[in-house]
Order: structure tokens, then sequence, then C-alpha cells
């Protein structure tokens, strides 16, 4: 009897990791032929979620996420490596790195690369950040 209580305690710990959507706090972006997989994620507000930037590519690439006056700022830009501000990070060739943020805000943020010619090429995607 001692066995199935185990059991069953196991089993509700696993159902309540699923409602909360499994691995809240934590996702993977994959950068592989100049393109972001998955293109769409889905973060939960208000809580810090790690984000693992893997760029499997034998050039760099950036991951700069935020709203569109943010991107429109980086689009003309010149720096030339991101690395002080947790929503704008460059990858160097054949690395993986993490960054954490919060989202306070629900919402569509576009994340892109913004190195000459990636964003035209489709290295974009869509963070979604809902209400946790
Ligand atoms: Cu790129």
């Amino acid at each position: 009897m001692r066995g199935l209580g185990l059991l069953l305690i196991a089993g509700a710990v696993l159902l309540a990791g699923a409602c909360g959507g499994g691995q809240e706090g934590e996702a993977t972006i994959t950068i592989h032929y100049s393109a972001f997989q998955p293109q769409v994620l889905e973060v939960p507000a208000g809580q810090p979620v790690t984000i693992t930037l893997r760029n499997d590519d034998p050039i760099a690439h950036e991951w700069i996420v935020g709203t569109p006056d943010v991107h429109d700022v980086h689009r003309v830009g010149t720096e030339p490596f991101h690395g002080d501000v947790s929503t704008e990070v460059t990858i160097p060739a054949f690395t993986t790195l993490e960054t954490t943020l919060t989202f306070t805000e629900p919402g569509e943020y576009a994340f892109i690369c913004h190195l000459p010619g990636h964003e035209a090429y489709g290295m974009a995607g869509t963070l979604r950040v809902v209400d946790a």
C-alpha cells in the first residue's frame, strides 16, 4: 500500500507540471542555416525565463527581441557585438549561450537577427508572452 501511495503522489506532480506548461521558465532556440527554430515561442509573463540560444552555423548570429522601435534602431545600427543586454545577444559560430529575461507585459515580441541581410532571408520569429 505504501508503494501505491508514492506512485499516486508522483502522478499528481506530473499532472501539475503539465497544467503549468511543463517547461515553464526555460526554452531553447536553435539556429541552423540562418533560421530560428522554433519560430514561435510562448513564455509566461512576469517571471524569469531562461532562453538557451544554440548556434549550429559557422557564422555568428544575433538574437534581438523587443518592440518594433527596438528593431527599428537595430536595423540601422552599426553595433558589431551585443552582450550587455539580456534582450540583445550575439551568438558566435558554433556557440551556445543563455540569456535570462522577464517580460512583464503580455503580447507578441519579434525576435530578429539584424546582421546584414539576415532578416530579409527570414531570420525572424515571435516571442508570445502570455499571462502565467
Ligand atoms: Cu543571423
